[in-house]
């Protein structure tokens, strides 16, 4: 069993119901879910000018390998309804694996961890209301120590 962080997110349709049906997903799936962070509201990054997100991340636990969990997580943002859009763009959901364990891995389809994880307010604020002294398995700092470096962006929980 491997302990995973998932982050969520939704700016398109019912965005709360959009993350709701995916940790339902998840969980039929052979992800143990164990608690779910707030939900919180998030300026996009990255693409700006599209409605804000909903953010929130998951601890969970499963027997898959990071690529099975890959698999499982696009084949539910599929069976949703989320379409190939403009990349970084409008999304009904996006379900990305940010903390496999103590694992790295470094492919070109899959890097763990989400390789943009400490710039990311909506992706480290969550997080840090589950597992806030938690290390980066690459550089070694904890989920509190990247969040004060983002502290500029805005998130405001629901
Ligand atoms: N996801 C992106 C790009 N920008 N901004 C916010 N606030 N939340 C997201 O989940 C998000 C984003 C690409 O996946
Ligand atoms: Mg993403
Ligand atoms: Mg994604």
């Amino acid at each position: 069993m491997k302990r995973v962080y998932l982050s969520l997110g939704s700016n398109v349709g019912e965005r709360e119901a959009n993350l709701r049906r995916a940790i339902e997903a998840l969980a039929a799936n052979d992800v143990r879910v164990l608690r779910e962070s707030s939900i919180y509201e998030t300026e996009p990054r990255d693409l700006p000018g599209q409605p804000w997100f909903l953010n929130q991340v998951i601890e969970a636990e499963t027997d898959l390998f990071p690529r099975q969990l890959l698999s499982r997580a696009q084949r539910i943002e599929r069976e949703m309804g989320r379409r190939r859009g403009v990349a970084k763009g409008p999304r009904l959901i996006d379900i990305d694996i940010v903390l496999f364990g103590g694992s790295i891995v470094f492919t070109p389809d899959l890097e763990i961890p989400h390789p943009r994880m400490a710039e990311r307010r909506f992706v480290l604020e969550p997080l840090a209301e589950l597992c806030p002294e938690m290390r980066h398995p690459a550089n070694g700092r904890t989920v509190c120590q990247m969040l004060e470096g983002v502290l500029d962006q805005v998130v405001r929980k629901r």
